[in-house]
């Protein structure tokens, strides 16, 4: 546990222009897919967090050349699809799951052996989703008895196409599975039970790598080249999902996020809080480098209670804990069905969270796979975050609407998703404090 705590004072309203730091899905895609193409990828936006961070040492450290990030930009020298080199040491991805789920597909097609760990909560994280497809690709991975953190890939194994129907939705199953398509003799195929995030396929396309996308189901061929091209990160929809239900619960808002990752996969966080009677309006809508992106500007307005629609689930899955504030502040009650993954995410994302809103005087009742929320009155309290970024964020915001401070505890990890964000959160009207004990 982390002694870094945010102190959060009640009441205020969030007021001006701010632009979120750049999205984590997309960050990591670019250094992991600009490392493997053949010339060099420059990146602007980059997130410059733990996370996306780990992805880049985790490449510098097999041999790939990358300058930066220096206020965004970072510089790839693409070594080809053949040219990583065996690290010399095992590769700590910290907090990342994205990083350990999606290299594992990647480095199970190499030449050599490598081992993958991470902190204490991605070595809890459920990693057999990854190994037991990609073992029938003929991949050989090791895990824990409980399934889990350290992988040890073995190197030089053959990897043959699968056609393979993921009983989750999870855009990092799929896109673990692409890229070791990627090294596989024949046709991959993967089907996935609900849209989830597409970044991967639209970046693989967008460096020019042949593959066929229709109504869920994606394949490709291994063996073909990526060329590198120039990414324009947009700024993370996750990152400005607490700034948007910030400013939908504070009276006296007036908020606009610019040039937000506006991916159809992604924005489930805009529909949910526009059924609940949110005011946001989207403008200046344009595309850069292959992903939508848009301005938003919020107003607060009084929510009411819904029935989230399962459906909406995987678009939105990151911001549950944001939405589970608004739910709080909201009229009536709110419920969430079908969206038992949240329980295996950097913290179990359900409890976590209905703790936290208990204590905080919110009728909240988990479910086994989602949370039962009968809005009412935020009282002072002090929650703890177990470490996991959107849990601290979420409840920063919270105060907006409490009726005494709130005290989060182990907040470090903010820094993996979103460096910075006690400061400009405090700059945009929120009297937030970040320190010690
Ligand atoms: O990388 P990590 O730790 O798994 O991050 C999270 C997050 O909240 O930042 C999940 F805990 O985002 C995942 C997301 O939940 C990022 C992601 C991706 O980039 O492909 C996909 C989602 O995970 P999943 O398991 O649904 O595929």
């Amino acid at each position: 546990m982390s002694d870094t705590r945010f102190k959060v004072s009640p009441g205020g309203q969030l007021t001006g222009r701010l632009r979120v730091p750049g999205d984590k899905s997309i960050s990591h895609r670019s250094i992991m897919l600009g490392s493997l193409a053949n010339g060099v990828t420059e990146v602007s936006g980059f997130l410059e967090g733990a996370d996306s961070l780990a992805t880049l040492q985790a490449f510098r450290a097999m041999g790939v050349e990358v300058t930066g990030p220096d206020n965004g930009h970072v510089t790839i020298q693409g070594v080809g699809l053949r040219g990583l080199q065996a690290p010399a040491q095992a590769l700590d991805l910290g907090n990342s799951g994205t990083s350990m789920r999606l290299m594992s597909g990647l480095l199970a097609g190499q030449s050599f052996d490598v081992t993958l760990t991470g902190d204490a909560s991605l070595s809890s994280r459920p990693m057999q989703r990854v190994v037991e497809p990609l073992s029938r690709m003929g991949a050989h991975i090791t895990t824990t008895h409980a399934g889990t953190a350290p992988l040890v890939i073995r190197g030089g194994e053959v990897l043959h196409g699968i056609d393979y129907a993921m009983p989750i939705a999870s855009a990092q199953v799929k896109s673990c599975l692409l890229l070791a398509g990627l090294y596989a003799d024949g046709t991959t195929c993967i089907t996935e039970p609900a849209p989830t995030r597409d970044h991967t396929e639209r970046m693989l396309s967008g460096m020019g790598y042949p593959l066929r996308s229709e109504s869920g189901r994606v394949c490709l061929e291994g063996g073909h080249r990526l060329n590198a091209i120039a990414i324009d990160v947009p700024t993370d929809i996750s990152s400005a999902a607490f700034f948007l239900a910030g400013a939908c619960i504070a009276p006296g808002s007036d908020l606009v996020l610019e040039h937000v990752g506006m991916n159809p996969t992604r924005t489930g966080v805009l529909t949910i809080l526009q059924q609940m009677g949110a005011a946001i309006e989207v403008s200046n809508r344009r595309d850069v480098g292959g992903e939508p992106v848009a301005d938003l500007h919020v107003h607060p307005a009084e929510l009411k209670g819904i029935e989230i629609d399962p459906a909406l689930v995987p678009l939105a899955i990151d911001e549950f804990p944001a939405l589970f504030v608004a739910a709080a502040c909201a009229r009536g009650r709110t419920v969430l069905t079908g969206a038992e993954e949240l329980r295996v995410k950097e913290s179990d994302r359900i409890q976590v969270m209905a703790d936290g809103l208990q204590q905080l005087g919110i009728d909240a009742t988990p479910t086994h796979d989602g949370m039962i929320i009968v809005g009412g009155s935020l009282t002072a309290g002090r929650v703890d975050s177990h470490g996991d970024h959107r849990i601290a964020m979420a409840f920063a915001m919270a105060a907006l609407r409490s009726q005494g401070e709130i005290e989060i505890l182990d907040c470090e990890n903010v820094n993996t998703s979103f460096p910075g964000f006690a400061d400009l959160a405090a700059q945009t009207g929120l009297s937030i404090v970040s320190g010690g004990p």
